[in-house]
């Protein structure tokens, strides 16, 4: 009786050494499931709010409890929602950095307090590659680069000058960096490509339309092309180009990026010409990244993501099944 007693003792000992053991680790977590901040950019296009959708869909079927945090598209809002993570001892921090450059102070803050970080979507410039422990997104110069080379397929035998106008996305942010820079390596090859006007708007359609505007204000019958660096942009771009008596896709050609569903209509119906894409589902791989890299498995530290292209023919095709 004695002996029964006192190992019911021990157990009912363990059980709370246990708990507080959980405790102390998960930090903000209510039982021992693994806590996650994400820092999420915004909510600023179709490819965003599906990237948000694919993040919380996949730390609710991995079991990790989810610290969401909108940084409306500002570098500030995202610093502070990463020294709350910090100050919540979350288990891990997982962000989409709205800009490049910047973040190493926060990101020293979050190794002192030992907290890994996966960048997942966008880049940051930091030289200290020890301030994240592997980062998952697309390639974004390829993404260009593949826009430029159907331009230069599109006319080729041609001669006549080219005039092309450039929607930028994010002013700073790697998408907005990278895809300028592959698509201009690309064309500058041809000297009949000329970018006559380039300006960002700022991945969003309101924006991409009121720029568009004014493109077509000041360079009256003269563009020939419009390079949005995503389907949104673009997708403002076609009221604008619309509004102007202009028939988009024929009288315009545009090329834009990451194929969401509004994107794949478009190019459907001829409206777009060309989509090179970029995939937002980028959550079940983050969650298991999460995993491994608590689990001190070692990680690749950069994984690219799966991309193709579209013409108008096969966005027909690839619509029905299209998840975002
Ligand atoms: O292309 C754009 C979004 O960072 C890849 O951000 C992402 C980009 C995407 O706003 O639509």
């Amino acid at each position: 009786m004695l002996k029964r007693l006192s190992v019911a003792a021990i157990a009912a000992g363990l059980v709370v050494m246990n708990l507080v053991a959980c405790g102390g680790k998960s930090g903000g977590g209510s039982d021992n499931k693994i806590v996650m901040g994400f820092s999420q950019v915004g909510a600023e296009s179709g490819w965003r709010t599906a990237n948000t959708k694919s993040i919380q869909e996949s730390a609710t079927a991995a079991g990790i409890e989810l610290k969401f945090s909108d940084a409306q598209q500002k570098q500030e809002n995202q610093i502070a929602a990463i020294r709350s993570f910090i100050a919540q001892k979350v288990d891990i921090i997982a962000f989409s950095p709205v800009v490049e450059s910047g973040w190493d102070a926060v990101l020293k803050e979050a190794k002192a307090a030992n907290i890994p970080v996966i960048l997942t979507d966008r880049a940051v410039d930091s030289t200290d590659k020890t301030l994240w422990k592997t980062f998952l997104g697309s390639d974004f110069i390829k993404e260009g680069t593949l826009s430029g080379e159907w331009l230069v397929k599109e006319y080729q035998g041609k001669t006549d000058p080219v005039n092309i106008v450039e929607l930028q996305g994010t002013t700073g942010s790697a998408p907005a960096n990278d895809r300028k820079q592959g698509f201009g390596e690309v064309i500058a090859k041809d000297p009949k490509f000329k970018i006559i006007a380039s300006q960002t708007g700022e991945f969003t359609r309101a924006k991409g339309k009121e720029v568009m505007q004014a493109f077509l204000t000041a360079n009256p019958g003269k563009i020939n092309v419009l390079f949005a660096h995503n389907d949104d942009m673009g997708l403002g771009a076609i009221e604008a180009i619309e509004g102007a008596g202009l028939k988009p896709g024929i009288d315009i050609k545009i090329i834009t990026i990451d194929a969401v569903k509004d994107g794949m209509t478009a190019l459907a119906a001829g409206k777009i010409n060309f989509i090179a894409e970029c995939s937002p589902l980028l959550g079940p791989q983050l969650m298991e990244l999460a995993k491994k890299v608590l689990n001190n498995e070692t990680v690749p530290e950069r994984i690219v993501t799966n991309e193709t292209t579209f013409t108008p023919e096969q966005a027909k095709a690839a619509l029905p099944d299209r998840k975002y």
